[in-house]
């Protein structure tokens, strides 16, 4: 692969709902995008994850633009590259920066895919035509509020509900949601609000018959998980402590998990998640992907990843119009009775909708 040029733009878009998570609410999310052209001017495109603060993460906008611009943009331009999966061993040297990474790796992805002529889904091995999605619903105000909002996804065939939770909108909460509705597929998301000491607290979910319980400890934890595993009887699911299949090797050693979300920022990118899915197929743990509120290019992304045959459970990847008036894609992802089916277009198979990002870009930066 020949690469002429890096285009880094920043980008901020309005959510249609804000989103309450047990570390704060976000109303609008302001992101990176790259567009990494070849020498015959054919563009790959990815987004990175990282939001403005470093709540979820640690890293944020402008610790991405410092990294990509100092350090791993000038490794891109050095080295020759002939297929994606070397960049994640350029990138190795440079410690953490998983978003920022991954976002570079992405667009390398697309760019691969569509000078192959083949859709980046195939590229990585995906084998699914079509992908079943659920709903994240954040934290709300009342209870009533957070039926409406479990009533219509459920009405629109999300295949799973996922709620978040955080102390004192947890248990009881989750109750009054099971009363209400006895037999969907429920989940909850604690986003690290947890200690080992509430384990007599977090028990009481079990009698609820949730898919699992999302990341419920420290947000680099597997060795309380492990002990929380071993007393409580809901699936955990670890989302913030995994970054590499190395983690992963970890956690399974020590049974701090039993399903795995694959964000594919998080982890540094899709070589590495393709490894973390194929060490989780070994020991038949099932994966999910993951959402960060993306836009539809992130969402492209993960839509490709998804097409992987271990991931057997509903991911994150709602509708477009779930999060955005107007998505930056064209088609915007649609979810037709909770299924996604997966484009088979070159490349990342939505078009960029360059009107759209010109309206929303808040600054560029070109690497020639
Ligand atoms: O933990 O999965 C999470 C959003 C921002 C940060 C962390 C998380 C989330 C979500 C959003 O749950 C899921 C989505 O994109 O719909
Ligand atoms: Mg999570």
């Amino acid at each position: 692969m020949k690469i002429r040029r890096v285009i880094i733009r920043r980008l901020k878009l309005d959510l249609v709902y804000p989103f309450t998570t047990s570390f704060g609410t976000v109303r609008d999310r302001e992101f990176l995008v790259v567009e990494i052209q070849n020498e015959d001017g054919i563009s790959g495109w990815a987004e990175s994850v990282a939001s403005s603060d470093p709540y979820y993460k640690e890293e944020t906008v402008k610790t991405n633009l410092h990294i990509m611009e100092d350090f791993l943009i000038p490794i891109i331009q050095r080295e020759q590259i002939m297929h994606p999966d070397e960049v994640s061993q350029l990138f190795s040297h440079i410690r953490g920066n998983y978003m920022a990474k991954a976002a570079l790796e992405g667009a390398i992805w697309d760019l691969y895919a569509r000078e192959k002529n083949m859709s980046l889904a195939t590229a990585l091995g995906g084998v699914k035509k079509q992908i079943e999605v659920g709903l994240s619903i954040g934290i709300q105000d009342s209870t009533n509020e957070l039926f409406r909002k479990i009533e219509r996804g459920l009405s629109q065939g999300y295949k799973r509900i996922k709620m978040k939770i955080k102390p004192g909108w947890d248990v009881e909460v989750t109750r009054c949601v099971r009363k209400e509705f006895p037999t969907i597929p429920l989940m909850v998301d604690a986003n690290s609000a947890y200690r080992l000491e509430d384990i007599d607290h977090l028990s009481q979910l079990d009698e609820f018959q949730l898919m699992m319980i999302e990341q419920p400890l420290a947000h680099e934890d597997i060795i309380d998980h492990a002990e929380l595993q071993s007393r409580i009887q809901t699936p955990i699911c670890l989302d913030e402590s995994i970054h590499s299949v190395e983690d992963l090797r970890k956690a399974i050693k020590l049974g701090s998990t039993k399903v795995i979300n694959i964000k594919i920022g998080r982890v540094g990118g899709l070589t590495e998640a393709k490894k973390i899915h194929d060490l989780c197929q070994k020991h038949n743990i099932p994966v999910w992907c993951g959402g960060m509120l993306e836009s539809g290019i992130g969402r492209a992304h993960n839509i490709a990843i998804t097409s992987l045959p271990n991931f057997t459970l509903p991911g994150d990847t709602a509708a477009s119009s779930n999060y955005w008036h107007t998505d930056i894609i064209y088609p915007e992802v649609t979810v037709d009775n909770g299924i996604i089916t997966v484009p088979d277009e070159v490349g990342i198979g939505y078009k960029p909708d360059m009107n759209r990002i010109t309206a929303v870009t808040l600054e560029e930066k070109v690497f020639d």
